[in-house]
């Protein structure tokens, strides 16, 4: 068995950190980007892995920058172009794609050129279609896979957005706290090294449910991804407080809900949490910093302790949701780096 995805998950912090050092100054096609689209409406465009990237994208762009964002599938553009096109909606549009050839993403791509969209393409894959689209391109070309699933280039490319929302917005502090990150990522792999392991092994679950509110429903949307895709599980993802509206008649003593605890909903998403496991789920919660209901409602608690803003931190939460997905396909005999049914790039 390859190790490609191992290899990959834990490299990330490395790869953030030459992503950060590479945009240490401002570049001059972000500088000519502001230029042009400081008061833009933006969409967030991409397909599987891509476009719960991008769902997490626009709720932090929004914040941070207090421009109008919005995440759109690929294929929606093709299909309701008019619903996003310049006069309606987004005005620059980011395209998103690791391997910078799905199908829909280009066809999405091109769509837009029709309407004059100002397009910004973002990849990891030098060479590719995409990489040579759009009026502004970025590339991340040491985040690539070679494994299918896509781990470090989801969190990189997230990254890089975050990294022009500081730009865009003229806010060095949260270009600073995104500086942190390689070092925190780096102490906190090393300080849960095997709790995925430990949490998978010691239980038989059956069903995964990823939850998370504003900027953590993307994140809670890849990792539902990403235990489907690298161990054939039946998972599911919605924001939080959702979950009670029907969803919830699917939790019993097989179930883990996993929790990205957001700084905005108080006691809701904690109440929540004894209820599930009231009804039997195991639960892990993904926090900032456990308080007391915390530490005693969740079944396991991953503190990020990482001191920067929410907004911040997010793809700090992504490495033990990939664990999570890694050691369930070894537990079930899978190989995560040929996941079934599956290939590196859809194409149409
Ligand atoms: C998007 C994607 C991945 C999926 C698989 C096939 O790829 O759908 O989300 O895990 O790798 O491709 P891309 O457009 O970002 O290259």
């Amino acid at each position: 068995m390859t190790k490609h995805t191992v290899e990959e998950i834990m490299s990330q912090p490395r790869i953030w950190q030459s992503l950060i050092k590479h945009n240490e100054n401002l570049n001059g096609t972000t500088a000519d980007l502001i230029k042009n689209a400081s008061d833009h409406s933006f969409g967030f465009i991409g397909s599987g892995t891509s476009y719960y990237l991008s769902l997490s994208a626009a709720a932090m762009w929004k914040a941070i920058t207090g421009l109008p964002a919005q995440a759109i599938p690929s294929a929606d553009i093709m299909f309701y172009a008019d619903l996003y096109a310049k006069s309606r909606g987004v005005d620059s549009a980011v395209l998103i794609s690791r391997s910078g050839t799905t199908s829909e993403i280009l066809l999405a791509g091109n769509t837009l050129n029709k309407y004059k969209t100002n397009r910004i393409s973002l990849t990891c894959r030098a060479e590719s279609e995409l990489s040579r689209m759009g009026e502004y391109r970025y590339l991340i070309g040491n985040a690539d896979e070679k494994s299918v699933v896509m781990t470090r280039s989801f969190t990189s490319m997230l990254l890089q957005i975050q990294i022009l929302a500081s730009r865009f917005s003229g806010n060095q502090s949260f270009f600073d706290q995104l500086s942190s990150l390689p070092d925190i990522g780096t102490a906190l792999m090393g300080k849960n090294n095997g709790l995925a392991e430990e949490i998978i092994s010691s239980n038989s679950f059956t069903k995964f449910i990823y939850l998370g509110h504003g900027p953590h429903f993307g994140l809670a949307s890849e990792g539902m991804l990403k235990v489907k895709e690298m161990s054939v599980a039946h998972s599911e993802a919605y924001h939080s407080l959702e979950f009670r509206h029907g969803p919830m008649s699917l939790v019993d003593k097989d179930t883990l809900i996993i929790y990205l605890l957001s700084d905005h909903t108080g006691d809701a998403e904690i109440k929540l949490i004894g209820e599930m496991n009231a009804l039997g789920a195991k639960s892990i919660a993904i926090c900032e910093t456990a308080n007391t209901a915390v530490s005693a409602n969740a079944d396991y608690v991953v503190e990020l302790n990482s001191g920067v803003e929410e907004n911040a931190r997010l793809i700090l939460a992504l490495p033990i949701l990939q664990q999570l997905a890694y050691h369930n396909a070894l537990k079930k005999g899978m190989d995560p780096d040929e996941p079934r049914n599956l290939t590196q790039v859809v194409t149409l």
